[in-house]
């Protein structure tokens, strides 16, 4: 039986042959549910638990506060929604489909199909489909963040909310309210037990973020069986304890109760909001409720029938929309959030017309341009033998470019001394002081790390920084913006054994390695002032990339750039910088950061010997594999075979370019505390140890 054809609708109540009758509330509710129960069966994989237990809620809130037009998902002024919880992904795609959400293309331009056909629905989990597992904001419009480590979401909604009040603050003028936007966040027991979740929670609460509000899923289940087996803590009084204003919603399906929760948040204007939603339909299907079948599974032909049964539902449908629903959708968020819009548009052209340089900002900041001139005060640093730290530069570079690109706002895990990264006269962001740029995460790097995508994700060109070595603890967070393809700027200083006396604790050995390791992240490692400013010219036209620009905490000698080859090699990832009579070298030494230097003085050395050599700064290995074969031939000449590179760190990954008879000086073990020189030469750091090094390469590459 087709069930939609039977479908006849008589005022609030729909009637379909085979349905139960039921509300169109209902209706639209069991149709998102069914959805859900249909993908993850048809893919035979994924979760249909979490769709299932909160269809309400994202009904609720969808169809009546949202300010949200699906038919343009880019809106500036849009409420942002997000899925903390992203293996409940089928909630999100079915409310993007039955929203009638647009698809936009990759120049930003909004087009007539719908971001998630059924058919799409249908494609759950396939390869190639806008349906991944867990939400890709690349992947499919209407996604505004990439979820699925869980944690991750929660986290970027508290910057998503930055984002929020600091555009306000900084662009809203009197009567042209352009930002007003609220952020609506899911999330589920495991959101709420990582501890970047308490890290997001903590500082939202301190910033008194009012335009967020998260919706916990309070389901008294987890993967392995019942939460309280593991969380038995209470949430209400923990989010009190923050400074949130906790709500909370005895039973999903209430959405008289739910819609006074959001009206709640609505109404808080001094702090955020978490509502507390209580549901036990997680547990398998509502058929079989009390059993301790396992939700995050496809629930098997039997039990889908079962449980369409119990949802009056005919039982052998698939990826029914029964009529009515979608036009329902178009009346509800569909109407409420086109004049919104259109009054927004209206607002707006008034403002840009009065305001041309902001708009022309808003516009920019969309697409990811820079301002005219961007780059014309950065600065260009004289020869300096005794130098100055790579974290030094990059404060004061830093500090020019942001005088340039107004939107470039940042700071640090509570390191913005050490990391220099302060914006100077910039202010600070603060609770009721969101216009300041100079951004205070705490001592709370993975939030921090957060945050920045949600900041990025929001049109600013967002930077945190904190000492290389807790890079790990945001390591999820980077690797969520290679993955989104989003240029958020990870600034990490402290970036060796370097930092001397604090130890093998705050010695990065693996994290270069380890990040390098990474798709579509650039690491840069800049080795003096001028290649500093260099990486952050790099660094300023990233579109679709993060960087992770790695700094010393000790001065660096200045290279004498008449002497040696120009900086602007930076920007091919590794250039020549000192090169052996007529270009012809026997020996190749490749150092980055703090041992380029060290690298030109055992050339000098080598040079007195008679030992034509060269060096190749390295600052970016991503960078430098993309330039064509000529380029890396002309640097790495294929004949030449004695090559040594140095670092201070592990020299995993260094054998594609010193090759199988080059020889690589790094770190083998953690480091240890000691005053700098002693730790430079008792790992090897020191000119002799290099020259020595090169003389076995050569011996070596002679022998064969
Ligand atoms: C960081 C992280 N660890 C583990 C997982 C795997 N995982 C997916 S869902 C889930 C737990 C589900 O429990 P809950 O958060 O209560 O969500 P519910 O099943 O109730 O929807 C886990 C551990 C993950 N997605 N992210
Ligand atoms: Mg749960």
């Amino acid at each position: 039986m087709v069930a939609s054809e039977a479908a006849v609708v008589t005022g609030q109540q729909i009637e379909t042959k085979g349905f139960e009758t039921q509300s169109i509330d209902t209706l639209c509710i069991n149709t998102i549910r069914t959805l859900a129960i249909d993908a993850v069966q048809q893919a035979n994989s994924g979760h249909p638990g979490a769709p299932m237990g909160l269809a309400p809620v994202a009904y609720s809130l969808w169809q009546q506060f949202l300010n949200y037009d699906p038919a343009d998902p880019t809106w500036l002024n849009r409420d942002r929604f997000v899925l903390s919880n992203g293996h409940a992904s089928m909630l999100l795609y079915a409310m993007l489909h039955l929203a009638g959400v647009r698809e936009v293309d990759e120049h930003n331009q909004v087009l007539d199909e719908l971001a998630v056909p059924i058919e799409e629905i249908k494609r759950f989990r396939q390869m190639g489909s806008r349906t991944p597992g867990h939400p890709e904001s690349h992947v499919t419009s209407g996604v505004e963040t990439t979820t699925g480590p869980l944690g991750q979401g929660v986290g970027n909604s508290v910057g998503m909310a930055m984002a929020g009040k600091w555009l306000a603050a900084n662009f809203n003028r009197p009567g042209y309210e352009v930002f007003s936007y609220n952020v609506y966040t899911m999330c589920s027991d495991g959101d709420l037990m990582e501890g970047i979740g308490g890290e997001a929670a903590s500082l939202a609460g301190h910033l008194k973020l009012s335009n967020l509000c998260w919706m916990y899923d309070h389901n008294h289940i987890t993967l392995d069986g019942p939460a309280d087996w593991s969380f038995t803590e209470d949430v209400a009084t923990r989010f009190i304890g923050y400074g949130w204003n906790v709500t909370r919603v005895a039973d999903a399906n209430d959405l008289e109760m739910l819609a006074r929760a959001f009206k709640t948040f609505q109404d808080t204007t001094d702090r955020p909001t978490l509502i507390i939603v209580d549901s036990h339909i997680g547990y398998g299907s509502p058929h079989k409720h009390d059993s301790n079948a396992s939700h995050g599974e496809p629930l098997g032909e039997e039990e889908v029938k079962l449980t369409k049964k119990f949802y009056g539902w005919p039982e052998d449908a698939k990826f029914l929309v029964p009529p009515g629903v979608r036009e329902h959708f178009q009346d509800g968020i569909g109407k409420r959030g086109a004049s919104a819009r259109a009054q927004w548009s209206k607002m707006y052209a008034e403002y840009a017309q009065k305001n041309p340089e902001l708009a022309d900002q808003l516009h920019r900041m969309q697409r990811r341009e820079l301002p005219e001139g961007w780059d014309k005060k950065l600065p260009v640093f004289p020869a300096d033998a005794k130098g100055v730290a790579t974290r030094e530069s990059s404060g004061k570079v830093l500090n020019a470019l942001a005088e340039a690109i107004p939107w470039m706002i940042g700071g640090s895990a509570d390191l913005a001394t050490s990391n220099k990264t302060n914006l100077k006269g910039a202010g600070d962001f603060q609770p009721g002081e969101y216009g300041g740029r100079n951004l205070h995460f705490g001592v709370r790097e993975h939030v921090m790390g957060a945050a920045l995508n949600g900041l990025v994700v929001s049109g600013i060109r967002a930077f945190g920084a904190t000492f290389f070595n807790f890079s790990d603890y945001m390591k999820a967070s980077i690797r969520l913006a290679a993955l989104m393809e989003i240029p958020s700027i990870f600034i990490y200083t402290h970036d060796s054994i370097g930092v001397g006396e604090d130890g093998p604790t705050h010695q990065p050995i693996e994290q270069l390695a380890g990040l390098r390791a990474m798709p579509n992240l650039i690491v840069l490692r800049p080795g003096d002032a001028n290649e500093v400013v260099e990486s952050w010219r790099v660094i300023a036209g990233l579109q679709a990339q993060p960087v992770a620009l790695v700094l010393t905490r000790q001065n660096l000698p200045t290279l004498d750039r008449t002497k040696y080859a120009a900086a602007s090699g930076t920007a091919k990832g590794a250039y020549v910088l000192a090169d052996a009579p007529g270009g012809k070298p026997e020996l190749i030494l490749i150092g980055t950061g703090s041992e380029v230097a060290l690298c030109v003085e055992a050339y000098e050395k080598l040079k007195a010997e008679g030992i034509a050599a060269r060096v190749v700064s390295m600052p970016s290995m991503e960078i430098f594999d993309r330039q064509d074969a000529a380029y890396k031939e002309s640097v790495l000449p294929s004949s030449v075979t004695a090559r040594v590179s140095v670092e201070m760190a592990s020299t995993f990954g260094w054998g594609k370019y010193v090759g199988l008879k080059g020889r690589s000086v790094g770190m083998h073990r953690f480091g240890a505390s000691a005053p700098l020189k002693d730790l430079l030469k008792f790992f090897g750091f020191t000119v002799e140890a290099v020259v020595e090094e090169a003389h076995k390469a050569l011996a070596e590459n002679k022998k064969s």
